[in-house]
């Protein structure tokens, strides 16, 4: 059985570990493909970080720090404050010492000339995550936020200069408390699909998407030519999970993001955001929970199949049983009407 999974940082890493517990048990073989997020990299200190991506693979790899989410266990932040003593910025960047070296391997590969899909396949060796994890694009595709200029500056009707900043100094400098007027993909007009990942959603048995960012994760590697074509195209039943319960994130900021695009912060309208495929879009199922049952009418009559299940990743046991559901529903989905 090969599943195919379009994922962000945190929440989607998290979704993985169930999913994989849940495939040991259930169909030992499966093969898991990881489509990962790399809008929200960067140019740290002269390093290249990919936030989404070493949170997949330390999370999948057991080295990941679990309070947090990103970085690794145990971690300390020496370099950070000697740093930060120089008076070098970013000094709101949390980089973490045993993080570094990944940066540093990472940052060394790239300058070979090693593409990103390369990279991240070398690192996999190490860590052996069990998944294979696809960057979405070997090409620079990062997400920039536009916000008011927080210096105070105004144009000459007195309103707010508008600039783009990096979504990681949105996410991490401001909490993205500040408004987001919109996202840019910087250099998304031109990457194109790492190697494999078109193949991956083409030939997959299933394509789920978890309740990862549906703006600046999933929404950023739908951004990429090609991706969301497959996804439309596929064969497979596309399935996935709201990240949205109760009217609010699980986890993260995805209401500031939602907010930005125009989308309400519910569980029903981000299934209506990525669209059943009758309006054009590419979902044929999405999973709420319980607090969200009454929401499943309203998206089962936009064409998209609908369930109501406990969808809170508390532990490896109660993640995979989301796993489970979501491939119960897909296989309902696929010999449907
Ligand atoms: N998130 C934070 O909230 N604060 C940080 O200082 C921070 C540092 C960081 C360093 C490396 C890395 O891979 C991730 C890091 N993150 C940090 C998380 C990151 O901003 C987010 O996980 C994603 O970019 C959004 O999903």
């Amino acid at each position: 059985m090969r599943i195919t999974v379009l994922a962000g940082g945190i929440g989607g890493a998290r979704f993985l570990r169930g999913l994989r517990a849940h495939l040991a048990s259930s169909h030992p073989g499966a093969e898991i493909t990881v489509i990962g997020n790399t809008g929200d990299d960067i140019w740290v200190h002269g390093l290249r970080v990919c936030p989404d991506l070493d949170s997949i693979m330390y999370t999948l790899g057991g080295g990941i720090s679990e309070e947090r989410g990103w970085g690794r266990d145990g971690e300390t932040f020496v370099v950070k404050d000697e740093l930060a003593g120089y008076g070098v910025e970013p000094t709101w960047f949390g980089l973490g010492d045993k993080d570094l070296a990944t940066h540093l391997v990472r940052t060394q590969s790239l300058a070979a000339g090693f593409t990103l899909s390369e990279v991240t396949a070398a690192l996999c060796e190490h860590w052996n995550p069990g998944v294979l994890l696809l960057p979405m694009s070997d090409d620079r595709a990062e997400t920039h936020v536009i916000v008011d200029d927080q210096s105070g500056a105004v144009d000459d009707e007195g309103r707010p200069l508008r600039h783009a900043i990096h979504f990681q100094e949105w996410w991490i400098r401001y909490r993205a408390a500040i408004p987001a007027h919109g996202f840019v993909l910087v250099g998304g007009e031109s990457a194109t699909p790492a190697p494999g990942v078109l193949a991956a959603i083409a030939e997959a048995d299933v394509v789920l998407l978890p309740p990862s960012n549906p703006v600046v994760s999933i929404g950023t590697i739908l951004q990429v030519g090609g991706i969301a074509d497959a996804l439309r195209a596929t064969t497979a039943p596309v399935v996935g999970v709201s990240p949205i319960v109760a009217g609010a994130p699980v986890r993260g900021m995805a209401d500031a993001c939602l907010a930005a695009i125009g989308v309400d912060t519910t569980a029903g309208a981000v299934a209506r955001h990525y669209g059943g495929r009758a309006s054009g879009g590419f979902l044929d199922a999405w999973l709420v929970d319980g607090r969200d049952a009454a929401v499943v009418d309203a998206v089962e009559s936009a064409g998209i199949a609908c369930r109501a299940a406990p969808m809170m990743m508390t532990d490896v046991e109660a993640t995979a049983a989301m796993a489970a559901e979501c491939l119960a529903l897909a296989a309902d989905v696929r010999t449907g009407p």
